[in-house]
């Protein structure tokens, strides 16, 4: 053991300074298997304070550093991809007692979603934010690349929850403003700032979450659509018939339906493959079966070729799990190049149309899956079958310029990353990405946190074709 692994082991205690490949693999491969790196080491402080000792030795030492919460990120921004040391927040999962008056939780950055709208439960309340990763990923992660979920039509995403947060700078100072007044104009927003910072400018430690009102009566449709306009204007129609209980509106298409179904070995909704479809939920205080299936046969009406609505969990949950298994699914027919993108809403099916012969030009023979959020205009773009780099990157240029000349952004909700970086440009302009330089510079004046994700390599011209 070198004199440094000697002063980490001193900090954390020799079981969480972590340097056997056999250990560190769980934290150097992304969960696509896609983005594998080899960390210098994996250090698992298990407080604020033991983070802090880690970054100001780190610092002091110049060592870079890639912060990680779950290490269910998407786009290669939680691995070491450079020979970095890996600071697993995981160990900080503590969640202290809800404060029922100010509707908040105060939460270690290593504690899931799940353990969050657990402990929220039993105060009556409900963490919004929600996504299929709901046991494995960490709200501090959640926070630094600004998750959105299946909620965030109705509560928004997680800058919207975060009330107040706590974080170690570079050299290992301690931001802490977890106060969570609702007013609170004493100058610039640093929850805000860090929420989709990417690890970047310091490590999320802990949380004030904002929590909102746990809704006992839920109701899940399942509607099955000839095409993405039909669905599309259903989409618009749902919104306005349930402007207070619509929580959710998700997308998927046939060949991701046709996956799922051999994955799961599953009969298809109605008996067919159908080429669009949208499952919708309902939330209240009061049971919104009827009035979700009013709104389906007012508003829906003849555009969908099928429905079925669901109020009893185990039949929600047939439902949803022709959404939430897209992921699984995919991963089990190949390594997925994945991309997450939006679009203005009146752009959305023309997108939905053209996205898949423009993956073909790019990489003929790929296989394009879509799916996402219908209701924030969020597609994820899978693509199998392009793994290899060159033919990856070609598709990813592709899709993405696409996207921006549809007015769109390259990434919805999961990140920059290392995946994306290249891109950037096509959102942001050069007078965007210099002040994004500048917050950088004026967090890590040394560069050492998560020094490969989200700004564009410096001199990078952008994009990988011309
Ligand atoms: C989801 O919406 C996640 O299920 C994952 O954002 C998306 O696997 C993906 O591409
Ligand atoms: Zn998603």
């Amino acid at each position: 053991m070198d004199r440094f692994e000697t002063a980490l082991v001193e900090i954390v205690g020799p079981h969480h300074v972590l340097t056997d490949p056999d250990l560190t693999a769980a934290y150097e491969t992304d969960w696509t298997g896609r983005f594998v790196g080899r960390a210098a080491a994996v250090v698992r402080p298990g407080t604020t304070a033991e983070v802090a000792e880690v970054m100001a030795l780190l610092s002091a030492a110049g060592r870079p550093v890639v912060p990680q919460g779950g290490n269910t990120g998407l786009v290669g921004g939680s691995v070491p991809l450079h020979g970095e040391i890996v600071v697993s927040l995981r160990r900080l999962a503590e969640i202290g007692p809800v404060d029922v008056a100010a509707g908040q939780v105060t939460a270690g950055a290593g504690a899931t979603p799940a353990a969050v709208d657990a402990a929220a439960a039993r105060a009556g309340l409900a963490f919004g934010v929600d996504l299929a990763a709901r046991d494995s990923a960490t709200v501090g992660g959640m926070v630094a690349t600004n998750a959105g979920g299946l909620r965030m039509l109705r509560y928004g995403g997680m800058r919207a929850q975060t009330a107040g947060v706590e974080a170690v700078l570079a050299d290992g100072r301690v931001l802490s403003h977890l106060g969570g007044l609702a007013k609170d104009n004493t100058g610039y927003d640093l929850a805000g700032l860090l929420a989709g910072s990417e690890g970047t400018l310091a490590v999320v430690t802990g949380l004030r979450l904002r929590l909102v009102p746990r809704l006992e009566h839920r109701t899940t449709g399942l509607l099955a659509f000839a095409d993405a306009d039909r669905a599309l204007e259903a989409l618009v129609a749902l919104r306005r018939r349930l402007p207070g209980s619509l929580e959710a509106v998700e997308l998927f298409l046939a060949h991701g339906v046709a996956l799922v179904c051999d994955h799961l070995r599953i009969p298809p909704p109605f008996g067919r493959i159908d080429a669009v479809y949208l499952l919708v939920e309902a939330a209240g205080a009061h049971d919104p079966t009827e009035e979700l299936a009013e709104a389906v046969v007012d508003g829906v009406g003849d555009r969908a070729l099928d429905g079925a609505i669901e109020s009893d969990p185990a039949g929600r949950a047939r439902l949803w799990r022709y959404r939430e298994a897209h992921t699984e699914a995919i991963s089990a027919a190949g390594m997925p190049v994945k991309l997450d993108v939006t679009l203005p809403a009146g752009e959305l099916a023309g997108f939905l149309g053209a996205v898949c012969a423009t993956v073909d030009r790019a990489a003929p023979g790929a296989r394009c899956v879509l799916f996402g959020h219908a209701g924030d205009g969020n597609v994820h773009v899978n693509v199998l079958g392009a793994d290899e780099r060159d033919r990856a990157a070609v598709v990813e240029d592709a899709v993405l310029r696409l996207v921006a000349r549809l007015g769109g952004s390259i990434s919805a909700e999961h990140g920059i990353g290392t995946a994306k970086r290249a891109w950037l440009h096509l959102n942001r302009s050069p007078a965007e990405i210099d002040t994004f330089r500048a917050i950088k510079a004026a967090f890590d004046p040394a560069g050492i946190l998560n020094p490969h994700v989200l700004l564009p390599e410096e001199g990078a011209a952008g994009g990988i074709v011309g």
